[in-house]
């Protein structure tokens, strides 16, 4: 069964005014929706039809033979995972944090603020295109970046959060201060409920 692009969990002026409408509609309907359906086109007739999109992702990564398929189908899936990670409303000033994800934050980064400084570090020292993820490694938090479409199900790792990083999942809105859209994303715009949701227990 063909894969489907699912619909916005809010309305496309919902996270206005720190991520606008305008970018949304293209980021969604255009970027997300190309990347479900070329990596469908990709995988009809072959052996990768009727996997999983995770199953995909792993057989795929660093399979030099496979390189369109992985890059199309890591998208998929990251998006996928990017869009219900937001919420209007939502955010550290927004909601505050579970307590759950509170105390795990704390217990490894120090505090919110530690960890807002290394994510925003990390997802702005990512070279060109790429993600900034929280996950969970071995049972511990972590933080890294990585390039283009490639994201925590390569290395096994359980992803909690990831923050698109691409140009256009912000230059719309904040041109090249990838700094301040990642500090609005984390402050403004995150479902932490959703993120805790995810912690496996
Ligand atoms: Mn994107």
């Amino acid at each position: 069964m063909a894969f489907e692009l699912p619909p916005l969990p809010f309305a496309y002026d919902g996270l206005q005014p720190y991520m606008s409408a305008e970018t949304l509609e293209f980021h969604h309907d255009k970027h997300h929706n190309a990347y479900v359906t070329t990596t469908n086109s990709l995988i009809e007739g072959t052996d990768l039809a009727g996997k999983s999109l995770e199953d995909i992702v792993r057989a795929t990564y660093n399979d030099g033979n496979r390189t369109k398929i992985f890059n199309q189908a890591s998208q998929a899936w990251n998006h996928n995972l990017f869009w219900p990670s937001m919420k209007p409303g939502g955010g550290k000033d927004g909601m505050g944090l579970p307590g759950e994800l509170e105390k795990a934050i704390t217990d490894t980064f120090g505090g919110w603020d530690q960890f807002r400084e290394q994510f925003v570090a990390t997802a702005t020292g990512q070279f060109g295109s790429g993600w900034a993820w929280l996950v969970q490694s071995g049972g511990q938090l972590k933080i890294y970046g990585t390039p283009n479409g490639v994201n925590p199900l390569c290395f096994n790792d359980h992803a909690l959060l990831g923050c698109d990083v691409w140009e256009h999942s912000y230059y719309l809105d904040y041109r090249n201060r990838r700094g301040d859209y990642v500090k609005a994303f984390l402050d403004n715009m995150v479902d932490w409920e959703a993120v805790a949701s995810r912690m496996a227990r």
